[in-house]
């Protein structure tokens, strides 16, 4: 069976559409309207090799705020909705990515219970006109509307650009990870209270 999902969300102040293939290739069709996040987010599909197809716009006149933190809200209903019942998946994942002198950490159980652990110690010095400090309320939204535990750590590092970036690499593949398919146990879903939600 497809893992696909396919959630559109508007409010006044955003409007976005996210199709999702668990297991894609890492194709990414991108209508984003911040540069930055065009590279995470193209970043997050090849590492995982998720599929992603994301179409966004927002009220960048205020700040970019809305748009990131609604666009992780989305791609996590999109992850809750492509894993079912999440019957045969590992459930949990972890990865430690090196990027030159920064290393991140990233350890996720797709647990039905929300809850993230951000410690990326940015400048909060804008990347061009990226607002650095939105990144912690985008994985914030993915991990409360997936439903999944999630541990974003950088242990060391200097460049802003280099924590951000592994860290989508760190989660793109700890979900990855967590999303497989547990050959050993595919009838099984992955909790001893026979459910997970
Ligand atoms: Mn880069």
């Amino acid at each position: 069976m497809a893992r696909i999902a396919e959630v559109s969300r508007t409010t006044k102040e955003t409007d976005i559409t996210v199709k999702l293939n668990i297991d894609g290739t890492g194709e990414v069709k991108l209508d984003y309207p911040i540069g930055f996040m065009v590279h995470m987010l193209n970043t997050f599909s090849r590492h995982g090799l998720f599929d992603l197809e994301i179409r966004a716009s927002g009220d960048l006149e205020v700040d970019q705020h809305h748009l990131v933190e609604d666009t992780g809200i989305v791609l996590g209903q999109c992850f809750a909705k492509a894993l079912g019942d999440k019957r045969g998946i590992r459930r949990a994942g972890s990865c430690l990515f090196p990027m030159d002198e920064t290393l991140a950490r990233a350890a996720v159980d797709i647990s039905g219970r929300a809850y993230l652990v951000f410690d990326a110690q940015l400048s909060c010095v804008p990347l061009d006109r990226f607002q650095t400090d939105t990144v912690e309320d985008f994985w914030q939204g993915f991990s409360n509307a997936a439903g999944l535990a999630l541990h974003l750590d950088i242990l060391r590092g200097r460049s802003d650009h280099h924590k951000i970036e592994a860290l989508f690499k760190a989660a793109a593949r700890a979900l990855r990870e967590a999303c497989e398919y547990d050959n050993r146990s595919l009838d099984l879903i992955p909790s001893t209270k026979g459910m997970i939600a």
